[in-house]
C-alpha cells in the first residue's frame, strides 16, 4: 500500500489555495493509501511567530483537516513538535546535507530575497522536511510545484544515506496535482495565493464570512476585456477565478466558458463567490464545532502516539546505523 507523508504550516489562516491545493487532496488519498498529516509547527518558526498565535493557529489548521473531512480513523493527523524523532533526524539530516546544495534551493532564495535578517532554520529548513518525510518511509508525497526541488533533495539525501550506511530509507516520489497545484493571489495573479501575505484581500481565508468572500471576489483583479475564457498565459487572472470555480463545483472549464459566454465578469463573478460560499459554508460549522473541543485534542494526542511509534522505528535504526551509543 502507498505510504503518504504530507503538512501544512500553522503560520496564518489557511487560504482556498491551500484547501485546493492540498486538504482537499488530503481527504480523497486517506481512502487509497496509508496517510500521515502533520501540522508543521516547527517549519513555521522559520520566520518569526507571535506565541500565542502559533498555538491558535496550529489547533485551527488541525480542526480545518477534520473539518474538510479527514477522518480520524483513516488518517494519522499530527503536530510535528509532538513527535521529537522529527528534529532528532532532522540534525542527521543537515550533517548529510551539503551546504552548497541548500544554497540552490529556490524557495530559499525566494523567501530570503530583499530580507535584513533572515534564520538559520530557513536555509536548513529543507533537511528537517527530508527527515520529516523520510521518518515515515513515505512511497508518495503530493506536492506543489514549487516544492519539487526539496522533494528531490530528499530523495538526494536519502540514496546518500542508504549508499554510506546500508538500506534504510524508502525513496518518495512527488504526486503533483494538475489542476489548482497553484492558485494565485486574487490582487496579482503572478504571485501565489499565501496565507502569509499581509493584504487580506490577496487571499479568500476558509475562515471568511460569505460577505466578506463576496466583497474580495467582487474586488478580484481581472483584465480590461469582458470574456470568461481560459488562457493562463493571457488572462492569467480570470484563469485563476476560473481554476477556482471549476474545482469548487466540479464543472470543467470548458462548461464554465460555456456557462458565461456573453455575459461579462460581473455576473460570472457573482456566481462564483456563491460556489465559494457553498463549498466553505459546512467546512466553516465542523470547523465551528471542533475548533473549541476535547475531541480535538484527543484526537491529536491519539494522532502523535501512532506517529511516534512509526517515527521512532526509523529513527532506532539509524541511530544505530550511523553510530550513535544506546544509552543502555
Ligand atoms: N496558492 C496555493 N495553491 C495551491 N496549493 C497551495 N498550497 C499553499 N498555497 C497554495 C499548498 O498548501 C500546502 C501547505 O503549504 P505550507 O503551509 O507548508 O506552505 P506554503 O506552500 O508556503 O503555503 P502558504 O499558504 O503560501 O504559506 P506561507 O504564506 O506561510 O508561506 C502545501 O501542500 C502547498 O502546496
Amino acid at each position: 500500500m502507498r505510504r503518504i507523508l504530507s503538512g501544512i504550516q500553522p503560520s496564518g489562516r489557511l487560504t482556498i489555495g491551500n484547501y485546493l491545493g492540498a486538504i482537499k487532496q488530503f481527504v480523497a488519498l486517506q481512502h487509497e493509501a496509508e496517510c500521515f498529516f502533520m501540522i508543521a509547527d516547527y517549519h513555521a518558526l522559520t520566520v518569526p511567530q507571535e506565541p500565542e498565535a502559533l498555538r491558535q493557529q496550529t489547533l485551527q489548521v488541525a480542526a480545518m483537516y477534520y473539518a474538510a473531512g479527514i477522518d480520524p480513523q483513516k488518517a494519522t493527523v499530527f503536530v510535528q513538535s509532538h513527535v521529537p524523532a522529527h528534529t532528532e533526524l532532522g540534525w542527521v539530516m543537515q550533517c548529510l546535507a551539503h551546504f552548497g546544495e541548500l544554497g540552490r534551493m529556490t524557495q530559499f532564495k525566494d523567501k530570503s530575497a530583499g530580507k535584513e535578517s533572515v534564520s538559520a532554520g530557513l536555509f536548513t529548513y529543507p533537511t528537517l522536511q527530508a527527515a520529516d518525510i523520510l521518518l515515515y518511509q513515505a512511497t508518495h508525497v503530493p506536492v506543489g510545484e514549487d516544492q519539487k526541488q526539496h522533494l528531490e533533495l530528499t530523495r538526494d539525501l536519502a540514496e546518500r544515506f542508504n549508499k554510506r550506511f546500508g538500506e534504510t530509507f524508502v525513496l518518495p516520489e512527488p504526486l503533483i496535482q494538475k489542476v489548482g497545484g497553484r492558485i494565485m493571489s486574487l490582487d496579482d495573479p503572478t504571485k501565489k495565493m499565501s496565507k502569509s501575505n499581509p493584504n487580506p484581500n490577496s487571499y479568500i481565508s476558509l475562515l471568511d464570512e460569505p460577505d466578506v468572500i463576496r466583497k474580495k471576489i467582487k474586488r478580484a483583479v481581472t483584465d480590461s476585456e469582458t470574456e470568461v475564457r481560459y488562457d493562463p498565459e493571457k488572462k492569467a487572472a480570470i484563469s485563476n477565478l476560473m481554476t477556482i470555480y471549476a474545482l469548487c463545483s466540479g464543472l470543467s472549464l470548458e462548461a464554465i466558458e460555456e456557462r458565461y459566454r456573453g455575459k461579462g465578469y460581473g455576473v460570472f463573478k457573482a456566481d462564483l463567490a456563491e460556489v465559494v460560499v457553498e463549498t466553505l459554508t459546512p467546512i466553516q460549522e465542523r470547523y465551528r464545532e471542533l475548533v473549541e473541543s476535547a475531541a480535538l485534542r484527543e484526537h491529536l494526542a491519539e494522532g502523535a502516539e501512532r506517529a511516534a511509534q512509526v517515527a521512532n522505528r526509523t529513527l532506532e535504526a539509524v541511530r544505530e546505523k550511523i553510530g550513535l551509543l544506546p544509552r543502555g
